[in-house]
């Protein structure tokens, strides 16, 4: 597929609250858009990466740059490949998974607009609409958390992910657990805040009956994960970690991953993201959609995905009006702690030209 051009936009996007984790805390999306353009369509990627390398190791500056002097050249001399081909041209390049997925998935797009197929029909899903769950970040007191949790299940969600973080772990679980009881899906986030030596601690999460701990320790740290996992009840779930398909298989070989949150633009896309589905699944290791703060864009894409079969636990795809007043495609909403899959061509989402000009801070259209 010929790539006539290639914009890259920076857009800044308030969030309705700010949203702290163990590595920091946010208040504006600060995101990298691309659009493809060819002869006969176009197609939008959304680049994960935030404003700092807190998360992992890429940031919005950094895949730009990587993005214009490394990847976009390698495209352009391939002569405008498929998406499927994206992956393979830009292999010589190391890392930035992030960047590379944006390029991705803006090509996928415009190739299945060009091809009337909407993605979700395009991965072999399976739901019309997937359960959605949502990420709660670091509190100020235990009440506040409370009162935001309270919000989110009258809203419908259907699972609740809390952020924790040493000195932040079992009294919010414990509060939350007596507040709303047993029965609602419960689960936490550490961002890679903790060490093995925090077993102890994290063995204090036990008697909750949370679905998971995702990421407590380092991502480089398989080994540590696997020793956590023989010393805790808890499920040991893996997000920084895995990092593509044979981190996922490596993983799960090591006994380091009983559950995966799988993330298009950590693995390099959601093609991967696919081949990450499909090897946990031959493993009867349980999947679920993670997310990255995504505008309508990525979120619907993550929708798609999120319907696929190998997806049996609620991701993080949550409504857009969980960070956003005002998103830069229709709102996703909650439809009875559900999100709708997009059925239109490609991604599905279309953006709002008069809302995307507005929070656009910058531009640069790139040729061959
Ligand atoms: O670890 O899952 C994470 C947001 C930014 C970076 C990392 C993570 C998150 C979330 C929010 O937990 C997920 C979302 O709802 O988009
Ligand atoms: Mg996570």
């Amino acid at each position: 597929m010929k790539l006539s051009a290639v914009e890259l936009r920076r857009i800044s996007l308030p969030l309705v609250a700010p949203f702290r984790t163990s590595f920091g805390t946010e208040t504006t999306k600060d995101a990298l858009l691309i659009r493809a353009v060819t002869p006969d369509s176009e197609g939008w990627g959304e680049c994960v990466a935030m404003d700092a390398p807190l998360y992992s190791a890429e940031y919005v500056d950094g895949a730009i740059d990587v993005i214009r002097r490394f990847l976009l050249p390698r495209l352009f001399a391939a002569g405008g490949p498929t998406a499927g081909q994206v992956a393979h041209v830009l292999e010589p390049v190391k890392g930035h998974p992030m960047a590379k997925a944006a390029l991705e998935m803006a090509l996928l797009d415009a190739e299945l607009r060009a091809a009337g197929l909407p993605l979700a029909t395009f991965f072999g899903a399976t739901r019309d609409r997937v359960p959605s769950g949502v990420s709660v970040g670091i509190h100020e007191s235990i009440p506040a958390l409370l009162d935001t949790v309270a919000g989110y299940l009258a809203e419908g969600y259907v699972r609740i992910k809390l952020k924790i973080e040493p000195g932040w772990d079992v009294e919010p679980v414990r509060a939350v657990r007596e507040r709303f009881g047993d029965e609602i899906l419960l689960q936490v986030d550490a961002n890679t805040a903790y060490t093995l030596g925090d077993a102890r601690q994290l063995a204090l999460l036990d008697p909750f009956g949370l679905l998971l701990i995702e990421q407590p320790l380092a991502e480089d740290d398989l080994r540590g994960h696997a020793e956590l996992a023989r010393r805790i009840a808890t499920p040991v779930c893996l997000d920084e970690s895995v990092t593509s398909a044979r981190a996922a298989a490596d993983a799960i070989a090591l006994g380091a991953a009983q559950i995966i949150n799988v993330k298009p633009g950590r693995v390099g896309g959601y093609l991967e993201a696919r081949k990450i589905a499909a090897v946990a699944a031959a493993n009867g290791v349980p999947v679920w959609c993670g997310g990255m703060l995504e505008t309508g864009l990525g979120r619907g894409a993550n929708a798609a995905l999120a319907a696929c079969p190998e997806f049996t636990l609620p991701g993080d795809v949550s409504a857009s009006g969980r960070f956003y007043a005002q998103d830069i495609t229709a709102p996703f909403q909650l439809e009875a702690g559900h999100i709708r899959v997009p059925t239109g061509p490609g991604i599905g989402s279309d953006v709002i030209p008069d809302v995307l000009e507005a929070c656009t801070t910058w531009t640069e259209t790139i040729r061959p």
